[in-house]
Formats: structure tokens, sequence, C-alpha cells
């Protein structure tokens, strides 16, 4: 449960459902300001509690060091050594190795010195002080990538397959992820003012009139709640689209993308404790031209905007206004606000979900190398040197970089006789290439969790490692070794891994301990279900042992982990165990 959802409703004396206390704060924000600016001119370690909810829509969370909290001496209060989180906007996940390395600057001089590859293809940095958060938002602009809408009640980062195949559909589905970003992105001019702007010249931005001229698509008080946007190609989900607000499926004839199969209402957010939340996979919707995708994307955005609920952040997503009020309903809404009616969709439909780990041709004559980045975590240690090797292949190649919604990093652009050059500086790093690495490890992601993020319950990135260890080796004794299956992991149920969809879910619920989710697909169109619940981290592989050996030996032709548990379902499942 974030802090968010924990504010009590306030306001309002009529019969109108009381707003939740963080509608107020964007309502009286003037477009995202509150009084950040007066924040950053003091020397205060950290900022107010109504500001901290403002300073999501500009790209950073006020976090701490959960494990550096000391005791308060005397007032018995914790002492919390406050840094910030920085989430980079990067539409698609496509990038150049300047702004790359722009971000590998930033974690050395002012972050915690690790950067991170998240899940929707963006950047994070940790351990930013609030005395530097100007010169990161800075250099990040910069070099021409921003941080505004990277969090907050918007449109956040619009995923789109990053590979650079030099096809019809790719920059089809990339562009699109670009046209889409911009669009959405909010028009204050906030950002500017508080970030960029000469501080001590003060003022704000000349910005009049109503919300309709200053912020035409979000008014004043945003969205409900956090909107999420992804295009998928149907032999390629690698967005993971269904678990978007918003997914658009490329519709394919001939080579060419002739539009996309709209899908609403996907979000994985649950607490465990409140019946009325729940993870939800999007609904197929509309069919839409290439040329219609982003006006149906703004009304879809306005539907949510005029209806979502705003009383009660935990049902504020898309996916319960879905939930409640039915597809046709909002089909409706969305062709009422688009004005005009959308054709059905067509029978497409996802069907492969791809990596893009390894090498692979662009079909230009030149070839990209998928570089699987455990856990998206780049650091440098004694063993392994990933910043470092990053930092060489970027000098070396300046390649084109695309990051993918597996936490990992596409090389583009390459010559195809760059690849023994590229394969030893990843050794001399004493990092493993992608074909060294187990299937396992390969289709795993965690979540952040410890220790910066404020609503961890247990370990994840730092944890999962230990577990592929001994998950590996048991696949490997039972000649499983080859299967491709999703593992995902999360330190507490808000499902930052997506560990809901995927064939094994870790989902942390209390100190040390995991519920476990079989049954979902690498594909993503399958919610798994819940198989053991409060398992203790070292005993997963354990637990799940029973199924790996079940499998092996019941499975119907080549079905996956996931499909077996689906098709078997929980009882059968627990009889085996
Ligand atoms: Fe997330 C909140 C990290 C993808 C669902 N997420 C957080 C916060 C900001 C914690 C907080 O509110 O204080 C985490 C910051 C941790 C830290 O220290 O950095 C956080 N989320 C992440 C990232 C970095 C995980 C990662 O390791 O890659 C991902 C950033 C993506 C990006 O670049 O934008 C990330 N978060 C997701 C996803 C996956 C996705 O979008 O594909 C989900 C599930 C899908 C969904 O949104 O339903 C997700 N995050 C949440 C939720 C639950 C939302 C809900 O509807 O209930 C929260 C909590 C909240 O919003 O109240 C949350
Ligand atoms: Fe934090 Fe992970 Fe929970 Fe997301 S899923 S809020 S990153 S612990």
């Amino acid at each position: 449960m974030s802090e968010d959802t924990r504010e009590s409703a306030t306001s309002q004396t009529n019969n109108e459902p009381k707003l939740s206390a963080v509608e107020l704060i964007k309502d009286t924000s003037r477009y995202l300001r509150g009084s950040i600016r007066s924040e950053l001119l003091t020397d205060s370690t950290h900022f107010g509690k109504e500001d901290l909810q403002l300073l999501k829509f500009h790209g950073t969370y006020q976090q701490d060091d959960r494990e550096q909290r000391k005791s308060g001496g005397d007032s018995g209060k914790s002492e919390k050594e406050y840094s910030f989180m920085v989430r980079s906007r990067i539409p698609a996940g496509i990038m150049n190795a300047e702004q790359l390395l722009a971000h590998l600057d930033l974690c050395d001089t002012i972050g915690n010195t690790t950067l991170k590859i998240t899940t929707r293809q963006g950047l994070q940095l940790h351990g930013i002080l609030k005395q530097d958060l100007r010169e990161c938002m800075q250099k990040i602009n910069n070099c021409m990538l921003t941080t505004l809408a990277a969090c907050g009640d918007v449109n956040r980062n619009t995923m789109a397959c990053p590979a650079p195949y030099a096809d019809n559909l790719r920059p089809a589905v990339q562009k699109l992820a670009q046209d889409l970003s911009d669009h959405l992105s909010p028009q204050t001019k906030s950002y500017y003012e508080l970030w960029l702007k000469d501080l001590a010249s003060g003022e704000e931005t000349l910005q009049g009139g109503s919300d309709q001229i200053v912020e035409p698509i979000y008014g004043k008080t945003y969205l409900p709640r956090k909107f999420k946007t992804a295009i998928a190609l149907a032999d390629d989900n690698c967005t993971d689209v269904y678990t978007n607000c918003l997914g658009f499926i490329a519709v394919v004839r001939d080579g060419q993308v002739i539009g996309y199969n709209v899908v609403v209402g996907g979000g994985l957010g649950v607490t465990p404790s409140a019946k009325k939340t729940f993870p939800r996979l999007a609904t197929r919707m509309a069919f839409v031209t290439p040329e219609q995708a982003v006006g149906v994307a703004e009304a879809i955005v306005k539907v949510q905007r005029d209806h979502g609920y705003r009383d009660d952040r935990k049902r504020a997503r898309l996916k319960y206004l879905v939930h409640d009020r039915g597809i046709d309903w909002i089909r409706h809404q969305v062709e009422e606000v688009y004005g005009s009616k959308l054709k059905d969709c067509t029978a497409d439909d996802v069907v492969e979900h791809r990596d893009h780990m390894g090498w692979d041709d662009q079909g230009d004559g030149r070839c990209f190398y998928g570089f699987n980045v455990e856990n998206g975590r780049l650091y440098d240690d004694q063993n392994r040197a990933w910043k470092k090797a990053l930092r060489e292949i970027c000098e070396e190649f300046e390649p084109e970089i695309r990051l993918t919604a597996h936490q990992s990093i596409l090389f583009c652009n390459l010559d195809p006789k760059d690849k023994p050059k590229l394969e030893s500086i990843i050794k001399r790093r004493g990092l493993p290439l992608t074909e060294e690495i187990s299937n396992v490890r390969r289709w795993s992601i965690a979540c952040v969790a410890m220790p910066t993020c404020g609503l961890a319950i247990t370990e994840s990135e730092r944890a999962l490692p230990g577990v592929i260890d001994v998950m590996e080796k048991k696949l490997l004794e039972l000649g499983l070794d080859k299967e491709l299956f999703t593992v995902r992991m999360t330190g507490c149920p808000n499902g930052c891994a997506r560990p809901y969809n995927a064939d094994i879910g870790l989902v942390g619920k209390a100190k040390g301990k995991y519920t476990l989710y079989v049954g979902g697909t690498r594909l993503g169109t399958r919610l798994a279900f819940i198989y053991k619940d409060l398992v203790p981290l070292e005993s997963i592989t354990e637990t799940l042992l029973p199924l790996f050996e079940s499998f092996k030996s019941q499975r119907e032709g080549k079905e996956s982990f996931g499909d077996y548990c689906a098709r078997l379902g929980l009882e059968k499942l627990l009889a085996i165990a």
C-alpha cells in the first residue's frame, strides 16, 4: 500500500463522493507547482508531504535508504537519510550511446553508483540528494531526455517493441510510441520553471487561461491515477501489452501495419487485504487505423479522466472502470469523445513473446546484440563491471541503445565484423554473454524493492539471483534447462515486475516470505493463480520442485510449464505436492 493510497478522503460537503487527499493536492497545485520552488531554495534534505505527490509528476520520488535508518536517540523517532529516485522517460526504450553515458555519469557523480533498467524500458537513478536534484534533471534534459511524466497520474513511459529490425513494422510501432508519448505529455510549464530555469529569477512562467488552455488533455487535476500504454506486435508481445491500461496490438497485412486492435483496462497492482483490488488483463475493445490511434488514445485518457474514481485511489486505475462498467460502456464513451464509431477488433492477437537477446540481423546489413542484464541493475564490483563494459562499448562502437521491458539492453547498428570485439569486452569485464546464461535466468526479472523502495516488504532484485542459482541446478538435473518460462519476483504485491501473468510469480508478502503464483504464461495473456502462500525465500525452489517433476513426466506435447499448471489447476497441483 503506497503512502498516497493510505490518505483519507477529505473535503466536499455535498453528496458527491469525497475526493481523495491527492486530488485536492493536485487541484491546488497550480499545475504541479505546489511549494516545490520554495522548498528547493531551502537547505532541508527533504520535501513536505504535499509536494511529494507533485514531485512524482516531475519524475522523482523521495526515498530513504531503509538499511540506513538510525535510531533517533532519546526521541525514539527513526532518523531518515533522504535521497531521491529519478526516472527517465524513454519511449520504446530508444536512446543513443551519449544518453546512456550521461546516465552512467550521473549515477557515479551524484547517484548511488548504480543504474537500473526498469520493466517499462526506462532508466532509474537512486540516491540523488535534494541539493543535486536540479543538476540531475538538467543533465538528463541536456541529453534530450526528460523525467517529466515518468511517474504521476498521467500517461507514463509508452512502451513498444524496441528491436531495430529494418522491416516496415518496428519503425511503425516505435513511431506510434513516440507520437503517443508526445501527444499525452503534460503541457504545464512548471517542469521547466522548477528544474531547468534559473530558480532565483523566480516567478511563474506566464501561462494564463483556463484548464483547457494550460492542460488541454488532462485539466488541472490530471488523471485519477497512473496511466500506462504499450504497443505490441502479434508475433512479439515483448511489452506485455495486456497488463497496460491501454494497449495497441498491430494488425499486419502484406508486411504493413494497417491498424491496431485496442485493448483497455489492464493493470496488476493489488492490496491483498482489500478484496476490491485485483490484477486484471486488458479487454479487447475496437480496431483503429494508424491515423486514428493517437486520437482514440486521447479519447480513452479523457474517459478515464472524467469517469475514473477520484474518491478512492485504491480503485482509481482504468481497470476498475472497465471491470465495473463493462467494455461496451467504455467503448461507447470513447466513441462519443472521439466523435465517431469505431470498427470491431480483427481476430489478430498476440501469439509470441520474444526477448531479443543474443545476436540478430537487423535486415539492413547490420546486426544487434541483446545483452541480458540480470534484473536490470548496472554496477561495478570486483567480479562484474557492467558500467565499465557499457562505457567501453558505447565509446568503441557508438551503438544506438534500446532498452527492453525485461530490463535488458540491445546494442544496435553494429557491423557484423565487430562481433568478436564486442564479446571480448563483455567477457573481459567478468560478464556472461547472453548465450552463456541459463534460460531460467534469462527469462527472469525482479523489481527494485530493498533498500530504496518505500513499499517493499521483502527483498527482490537482490534475492532473485540466489533463487535462480538453486532453480537452474534443479532444472538441469531434471533435464528441463531448455524450457522457456518466465520467473518474476517482486518485493510486495504492487506487481512492478509483472508477476501475476508470469509462468512463476514470486510476490513478497511478509518478511522473508513470498506468495508463489503459477499458471501464467510467457505470452502474458493469462493470469497466474496462488499456489502457496508465505513460502520462505530459501524454500522457493523446493516448494516448486514437485511441480517441475510432474511437469516433466506428465506434460502434454510441448506445453509450457505455465500451460501445464493452468491445465491441472490448483487442486491437482496441490495433490501432486
Ligand atoms: Fe512500480 C510503485 C518501481 C513498473 C505497479 N514502483 C512503485 C514505486 C515508485 C514505489 C513507490 O510508490 O514508492 C517503486 C520505486 C522503487 C524504487 O526504489 O525505485 C516502483 N515500478 C517500479 C520499477 C522501477 C520496477 C523495476 O524494478 O523495474 C518499474 C518502473 C517502470 C517505469 O520505467 O515506468 C515499475 N510498477 C511497474 C509495473 C510494471 C509495468 O508497468 O509494466 C507495475 C504493474 C502494472 C501496473 O501498473 O498495474 C507497477 N508500482 C506499481 C504499483 C501498483 C499500482 C496499482 O495500480 O496498484 C505501485 C504503488 C502505487 O502506485 O501506489 C508502484
Ligand atoms: Fe517496490 Fe517492488 Fe513493490 Fe514495486 S513491487 S512497489 S518496486 S517492492
